[in-house]
């Protein structure tokens, strides 16, 4: 499969421009990002390694110090430690945990966290709104830590600060001024268990299922193709089936950056005799060579080759791959029968396969290559090394999520998965690798516009209060609704809304028409300066920061990984000011405020003994019993996964559903290449780190497409030209403008641009079907020539008010 020996390196033009920031007292002033800082070097063809480890020392000392990183460093993903808030990768529960469990970007997002720059009340006295519109996300983020509660109403200039009672009273009157389904309450996954559930709780006491979080914008599609065909909507295997598996695919998925340690998963599993598969139309880095910062030979040496397979493959054409493989399987077993599939599994435990067996027993193969870009040796070959695993693992992430077919090509990934019995049985299963560290904690303690019977049924029982039936809204749902004057109060746990949706300028409406928006956040962020009428902005505590000030002294919570172990997070760090409340002590004291103190639910019991919080939760939440023990043994507990523990699938029948699904790719109109939006390695979601994506080569600016030659060469543009992109959908356009094309060994037909910068040319109704998932990885795109007006700043962002900026 030599699809990626094209590298290409593009000419390199540095300059000595740094971009570097200086400290004076509480203010940093910036460079800001300059076009002609842009170098591409071409991408890497290896992951981690001293440089990795370089990194993230010389960013936690930038930041925090000397002893702030040294202990903050040292007590990542250990035993009593803090969970690291880079992503959602588990540790080993076997014992053999080694002495730093982090990552070059798990370091940077506790760099971010422990910086020891503030954002004081003389900081927002100083910087007006109009100023700060004008800012980069890059620069707010990098201003520090957020010190004060502050609040700005309508008419006025600055934020101001604001007492917390004063804060929490000023929220109750917005909340009881108006009706329940017209407030909005939003969760980041960094949510810790215990604050997410005492949030759910706030809303449906108050009588609003509207919980959109993040999960909606990212592994929604999963779950919704999980459920009802497994059972379940989380992933069915443990760290220790990924070293044990015969053969690991890893699709739509770029563990290089956004899940390090999974690297580490993946060459233990060539150690031990098995092959990995990548599926992604770029080469990345991460998934050629992994040089592992943990050992001698990966610090040094060569490192260890990750992929044995990489299927370059079309954006959205994966669904087509896996009905492929799917036909070839079948037909493999045909001819040699009962050496391939698994007939008693399928028998005893699956409905729907003589369906699914008729539906792939033909196949265009005319069609699936052009769906995806593969040819027809490629995918047997793939489809041989299937035939003869007798244990085969699926990872993927958004790289698969994001497209309006999403749940489509995630219930062929369960079909194949079905068909070799691959559920149950040690080195096997289904694994959606999930984004923040605790997104899926977050779901399982009660963060969803959809919530199930039994779990409301629960709720209700144990705090005697009613909560609402009627559904309520996710994340696109609820920006139409607040875009459309249909909500009063929208509360932020976390997240960056204005930069992290879809339809930026849309967003931004939805956003400023809102009576109140309320942010507890740790820092400043675009969601602070779009806002609504008014606006108050609530500091909180970050993992990291030691949280003692309860009458029974430091208190610990609890994250849930992606392979379902809950373990506790304790922070030690000093925090950067007196005036940070934590979280479960905000949503407390909100929920008093509107809910009165004479509310059924002791509201102050909790926030002052999180213990409290894990009982009722463990009497709602199934798998929870003696919580309180159990969080405390060294690894944390496990929660039931009934595909995993015993192969069996909670669904309507009892049984596991093969599922028949129409095929559907990408086919962009003559003119046009499908857009995807990626993360570089020098960001945390919305967050920028710096603007250094390493493995993609690609330094000093974050405006650019990468863009296969062939296609530029017929775009009638050349390297480096400046665009303006602008994309179609149902007959609408979307503009942003300022582009640089870059030459990039991008799969054919496919451009490729970051999130969130590319987020204005996502239509809102450009969902996926049933998960409702923005497509942020499915738009149709063509480019003009930029022209430069009065209307561009100097960074290459668009100034125009009603457009909010990367
Ligand atoms: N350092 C760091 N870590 C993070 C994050 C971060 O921003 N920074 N974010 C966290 C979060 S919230 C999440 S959800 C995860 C995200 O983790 P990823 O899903 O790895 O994130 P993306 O950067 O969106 O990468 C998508 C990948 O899918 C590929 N791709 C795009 N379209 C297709 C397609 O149609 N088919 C296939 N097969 N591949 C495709 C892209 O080339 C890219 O490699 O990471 C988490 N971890
Ligand atoms: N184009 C495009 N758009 C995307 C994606 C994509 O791949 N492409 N991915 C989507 C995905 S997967 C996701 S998950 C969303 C992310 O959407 P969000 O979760 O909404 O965004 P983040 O950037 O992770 O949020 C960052 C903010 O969280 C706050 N914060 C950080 N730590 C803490 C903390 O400990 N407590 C509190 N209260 N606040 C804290 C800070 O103020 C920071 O500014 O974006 C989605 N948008
Ligand atoms: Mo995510």
């Amino acid at each position: 499969m030599g699809l990626i020996n094209g590298r290409h390196s593009g000419t390199s033009r540095r300059t000595e421009k740094g971009g570097e920031d200086q400290i004076h007292g509480h203010r940093v002033e910036f460079e800001d990002i300059d076009e002609d800082d842009l170098t591409v070097s071409g991408p890497k063809r290896a992951a981690a390694g001293l440089k990795a480890v370089a990194v993230s020392f010389e960013r936690g000392l930038h930041q925090g110090g000397m002893s702030r990183t040294a202990r903050s460093f040292l007590r990542v993903n250990q035993p009593d430690g803090v969970d690291c808030p880079g992503c959602a990768w588990p540790e080993s529960t076997t014992g053999h945990r080694k002495k730093l469990e982090f990552c070059e970007n798990g370091a940077k997002a506790l760099a971010e966290e422990n910086t020891q720059r503030v954002v004081t009340p003389e900081w927002w006295a100083e910087h007006s709104i109009a100023e700060l519109e004008q800012k980069t996300e890059y620069w707010l983020g990098q201003s520090g830590r957020i010190t004060h509660p502050m609040i700005i109403r309508e008419g006025e200039t600055h934020y101001r600060p604001i007492g917390w009672g004063e804060a929490f009273r000023t929220i109750a009157e917005h909340v009881q001024a108006t009706t329940p389904e017209r407030c909005v309450f939003y969760t980041s996954g960094r949510t810790a268990n215990e604050t997410a559930f005492m949030y759910q709780l706030l809303a449906r006491s108050l009588g609003t299922n509207n919980l959109p979080d993040c999960s909606n914008m990212c592994h929604e599609s999963s779950g919704t193709a999980m459920s009802p065909t497994i059972g379940i909507g989380k992933g069915t295997v443990t760290l220790e089936d990924l070293e044990q598996a015969e053969l690991i695919f890893v699709v739509g998925q770029n563990p290089g950056t956004n899940h390090p340690r999974m690297l580490g998963s993946l060459a233990d599993c060539r150690k031990n005799g098995g092959k990995v598969v990548a599926v992604n139309p770029l080469p990345e880095a991460g998934l050629l060579t992994f040089k592992d910062p943990q050992t001698p030979q990966g610090l040094v040496g060569g490192g260890d080759r990750i992929s044995d397979e990489y299927l370059q493959i079309k954006v959205g054409g994966d669904q087509a791959l896996f009905q492929a493989l799917g036909h070839l399987l079948i037909q493999a077993e045909e001819e040699q029968p009962g050496t391939v599939l698994d007939p008693s599994f399928i028998e005893s435990s699956t409905s729907g396969f003589e369906e699914y067996r008729e539906a792939r027993a033909e196949l265009d193969w005319e069609v699936t290559e052009r769906a995806t870009g593969l040819s027809r040796e490629e995918i047997e070959h793939i489809a041989g090394l299937m035939a003869r695993s007798k244990a085969t693992i699926f990872c993927w992430a958004l790289g698969i999520t994001q497209q309006p077919h999403s749940v489509d090509t995630i219930r062929e990934i369960v079909n194949l998965l079905l068909l070799q019995g691959n559920f149950g049985k040690p080195g096997a299963g289904a694994c959606p690798v999930r984004g923040h560290s605790n997104v899926q904690g977050d779901r399982t303690f009660g963060i969803w516009e959809k919530p199930r019977e039994e779990f409301l049924a629960a709720l209700d029982a144990e705090f005697g209060i009613t909560s609402p039936r009627e559904h309520g809204c996710d994340s696109t749902d609820a920006m139409t609704a607040m875009a459309a004057g249909r909500a009063d109060v929208f509360v932020s746990l976390g997240g960056n809304l204005a930069m992290a949706n879809s339809d930026t300028a849309l967003m931004a409406q939805a956003l400023r028409r809102t009576g109140l928006t309320v942010h507890i956040s740790t820092k400043p962020n675009r969601s602070h300066v779009v806002h609504g009428r008014t606006s108050i902005i609530l500091p909180t505590l970050g993992r990291s920061d030691r949280d003692d000030k309860h009458p029974g002294g430091a208190q610990i919570l609890s994250v849930e990984n992606s392979m379902s172990v809950v373990s506790s997070t304790q922070g030690r760090l000093e925090p950067v000011s007196d005036h940070l409340l934590a979280e479960p002590v905000i949503i407390a004291r909100m929920a008093e405020a509107i809910l009165g103190r004479d509310h059924q639910v002791d509201w102050r019991a909790m926030a002052e003994d999180y213990d409290v919080i894990r009982d009722h939760a463990s009497r709602v939440i199934p798998g929870t019993e003696d919580f309180n023990r159990r969080v405390r043994q060294k690894y944390g507990f496990v929660l039931p996964n009934p595909p995993r523990d015993h192969r069996s699938f909670a669904t309507a029948d009892g049984r596991a559903a093969f599922s028949v699904r129409d095929l559907e790719y990408l086919e962009p109109p003559e003119g046009y290449l499908v857009l995807q939006t990626m993360r570089s390695h020098d960001q945390y979601n919305t967050t920028f780190y710096g603007l250094d994506d390493r493995y993609r080569g690609i330094s000093g600016g974050r405006r650019v497409i990468l863009i296969h030659p062939e296609d530029l060469a017929e775009s009638g543009f050349a390297d480096r030209d400046l665009v303006d992109v602008v994309s179609m959908f149902r007959g609408e356009e979307r503009r942003a403008p300022r582009f640089r094309l870059v030459a990039y060994p991008t799969v054919r037909g496919c451009v490729a641009a970051y999130y969130p910068e590319a987020n204005a040319l996502v239509h809102r109704d450009l969902v996926a079907r049933e998960s409702n998932t923005p497509g942020f990885k499915a738009m149709m795109v063509r480019f003009e020539p930029h022209e430069d007006g009065p209307d561009s700043r100097e960074d290459g962002v668009a100034v125009d008010s009603s457009v909010v900026m990367a």
